[in-house]
């Protein structure tokens, strides 16, 4: 059930940017990893894989768009490019891409289908745009491959309309020639705003997005929208220089990768990255090794659920299209989240709101084991701390759970009671004005 936010409320900064309000409200993306690596049953491949490997007999992305639309993403992000080089769509400053591969003569171009068909789909296209490149001779000579870096990407923010997200890879390789490439990451990061300003830019640290600080599918808990910009650094800003080899620092940094800080004065979003199999690419014997419905459900909750984002990468096969177990096991965790959310069983309750108590007034008792919470974010963030106690059949009140953060959504799942009162108070919070919330709901479970 929705709150109202009384109007008078002020907003507590750090805020979000228009385009970080609207990637977290998407809250749910599919990464899809394609490319030369496909084809030689690589992770990374070392850009010497004849552009003749890539060929596709049935690339099919409305086939990729439709199996994410199932599972309930909003968003798509595609490798236009990972770390060989090779590039998924006719580049004009390399011959390093499927304008050389046998697929379709030579004149096909997968970020085109792929942006199409997301749009089909109604769902938000992005794209990931490796810097480190092992095929390119320039790599390694910074202004040269910097100027072709830059090309590259201008290419990909002005050819394909609006983006949602734009991914940049930290990995940073030694180029052929020995010599170490220092990417000119302000000129990447001004090149991004400039020509796709509704999107945001994820790398590592920031800019508009954070990493979680690692690829197991788990947000931090707490987990707060903001950093601190001094402490969490991405590649080129400004305080980028400063020597991060103080180990108490780096652990500080992982520590707000993981949960940002309450005393945090930039607005930077966490983003969790999982592949639903072992790779980030198709591997045949991995074919045996898709997460399963349960374990999708568990990291919706794990990221999601903890204010954070979830890109769950689903890597399609040699043939161009996802694998028939991927797309079922996408298919059935889109009904099973569908079917866990369906019926909010605080639909027609009231909710009396008194400082930093919310009392939800059920007309009879009811049974629910899921909870829901969310805060008006576009206002800041600022719930800290949090106590959920409810009433049970026999008139006592019980306690049900703690909890730290909110933010965008908070999901607490547990053994299901049943009552005809809830109450949530926020014991501690940001800010002198009590904090609001926008979303108080309850499912079966
Ligand atoms: C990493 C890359 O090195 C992996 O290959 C993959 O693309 C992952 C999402 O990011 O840094």
């Amino acid at each position: 059930m929705e709150i109202t936010v009384p109007e008078s409320l002020d907003p507590l900064a750090p805020l979000p940017s228009p385009a970080q309000l609207a990637w977290q409200r998407r809250a749910f993306a599919v990464f899809v990893h394609f490319g030369t690596n496909t084809f030689t049953d690589r992770e990374w491949g070392d850009g010497q894989a004849p552009a003749s490997v890539f060929n596709p007999a049935a690339l099919d992305a409305d086939q990729w768009a439709a199996a994410a639309q199932a599972a309930g993403a909003k968003a798509m992000v595609l490798t236009a490019k990972h770390h060989d080089g090779f590039c998924l769509w006719p580049s004009a400053y390399t011959d390093y891409s499927v304008k050389s591969s046998p697929w379709r003569n030579g004149q096909g171009d997968v970020v085109r289908d792929f942006v199409d068909a997301c749009r089909r789909h109604g769902l938000v296209p992005g794209l990931y745009l490796s810097p480190w490149d092992r095929h390119e001779p320039a790599y390694g000579d910074s202004a040269a491959y910097n100027a072709f870096y830059l090309a590259q990407l201008e290419e990909l923010l002005t050819r394909y309309g609006e983006l949602g997200e734009i991914w940049f890879d930290g990995a940073c390789g030694e180029g052929a020639n020995g010599k170490r490439q220092q990417y000119d990451w302000n000129a990447f990061f001004e090149t991004c705003r400039r020509l796709q300003p509704h999107a945001v830019t994820f790398g590592d640290g920031g800019t508009d997005v954070r990493w979680i600080g690692n690829e197991r599918g788990v947000a931090g808990d707490p987990n707060w929208c903001a950093v601190d910009a001094s402490l969490v650094r991405f590649p080129g800003d400004a305080g980028a220089d400063r020597p991060m080899d103080a180990r108490a620092v780096q652990l500080a940094m992982a520590d707000q990768l993981q949960h940002g800080t309450p005393d945090g004065d930039v607005w930077r979003p966490g983003e969790v990255d999982v592949s639903i199999r072992p790779g980030w690419f198709h591997h045949a014997e991995e074919d045996g090794c898709v997460r399963s419905v349960s374990n999708l459900v568990d990291l919706h909750f794990r990221s999601i659920g903890r204010n954070a984002s979830l890109l769950l990468n689903v890597p399609p096969t040699p043939a161009g299209r996802f694998h028939d177990t991927d797309v079922k096991r996408l298919q059935e965790f889109g009904r099973r989240m569908a079917s866990l959310f369906a019926n909010d069983v605080f639909a027609d309750a009231r909710v009396e709101a008194a400082g930093d108590a919310f009392e939800v007034v059920l007309p009879e008792p009811r049974a629910f084991g899921i909870l829901r919470l969310a805060e008006p974010i576009a206002l800041g963030q600022r719930v800290a701390r949090h106590c959920v106690r409810y009433r049970e059949a026999s008139g006592a009140w019980a306690w049900l759970l703690d909890g730290d953060t909110i933010g965008n959504q908070r999901l607490h799942r547990f053994e299901p009671v049943v009552a005809d009162r809830l109450r949530v108070e926020i014991s501690r919070h940001r800010g002198d004005a009590p904090a609001p919330l926008s979303e108080i709901s309850a499912f079966a479970g």
